[in-house]
């Protein structure tokens, strides 16, 4: 069998990955030296601005909940655009889509906010089944946009298990040219070569506690990253609630170099 993608560089992952989209990510992280998301939950537009700014050159992927922003407005994303081009990172509105095409590709392009006209990457839910998909896909591939569909959630008692994650990623495999990979838990499809080479972004992610009291669930970038095989770990209150900057800054180091040292360590190059 051909060996896995697990342990192979992102940059050799990049150059059989056929989704422009796909193929950034995966270029930038090894130039970057991270496969750190940070998530910028926080509801002022300034203080998003402050933070992208910080962390810029930490991460491979911002990633936004849009509808939080109590202040919202074009201009923010704007704002964004211009630091996604200063620090290369990618943008991820993290919308989770759930209804049907029709709908969907409305509140994707149109709407307050925008979506597609600003973030490189968005998610859905597969539970309303394909015509999800086909729907972003018409507005999103003309502008060279890509999809993570939601195999597994990090929240306690989550219903994406067993089938439905299975039958989620046959979903994937029938819409590579949009679908570029899966918020997941684990590496649930990898066979190789032979395979789509599909990214696993994973959340839940936290190094001091193993939890929070509304169910989220908290791993180690090593649990993730080695013995998961996920490729980007997403971590938001672990660095943005800190106390000041100064912290803000050293979190996101702290949170780079375990995400690291853990992809080193799985693609056999950790001294
Ligand atoms: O590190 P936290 O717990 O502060 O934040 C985790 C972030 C949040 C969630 O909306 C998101 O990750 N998330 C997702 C995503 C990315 O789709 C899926 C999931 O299963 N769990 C989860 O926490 O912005």
């Amino acid at each position: 069998m051909a060996p896995s993608f697990l342990t192979q560089t992102y940059t050799e992952r990049a150059k059989v990955n056929n989704n422009a989209c796909a193929k950034k990510l995966l270029e930038l992280m090894d130039k970057k030296k991270t496969n750190l998301s940070v998530a910028i939950d926080v509801t002022k537009k300034a203080d998003i601005i402050r933070i992208a700014d910080i962390l810029g050159p930490y991460i491979c992927v911002l990633k936004t909940h849009i509808d939080i922003v109590e202040d919202f407005d074009m201009e923010l994303v704007e704002t964004l655009k211009k630091l996604a081009e200063k620090h290369e990172f990618l943008i991820f509105e993290d919308r989770k889509f759930a209804d049907i095409g029709n709908t969907v590709k409305h509140q994707y392009e149109g709407g307050v906010y925008k979506i597609a006209s600003w973030s490189d990457i968005t998610n859905a839910h597969p539970i309303p089944g394909e015509g999800i998909i086909k729907g972003l896909k018409e507005v999103g591939l003309p502008l060279n946009r890509a999809l993570l569909l939601l195999a597994e959630m990090s929240s306690k008692g989550s219903l994406a298990k067993g089938q439905y994650t299975l039958d989620t990623i046959e979903m994937a495999k029938r819409n590579t040219d949009f679908v570029i990979g899966f918020i997941g838990q684990n590496r649930i499809y990898d066979n190789g070569d032979d395979s789509q080479d599909f990214l696993y972004l994973t959340p839940g992610v936290g190094l001091e506690t193993k939890g929070d009291s509304l169910g989220q669930q908290y791993r180690t970038p090593h649990q993730v990253i080695v013995e998961s095989g996920c490729d980007i770990i997403i971590v938001g209150r672990g660095v943005y609630g800190a106390k000041d900057d100064a912290e803000i800054k050293e979190r996101a180091e702290k949170y780079r170099k375990a995400g690291w040292d853990a992809y080193l360590e799985r693609i056999g190059q950790n001294q």
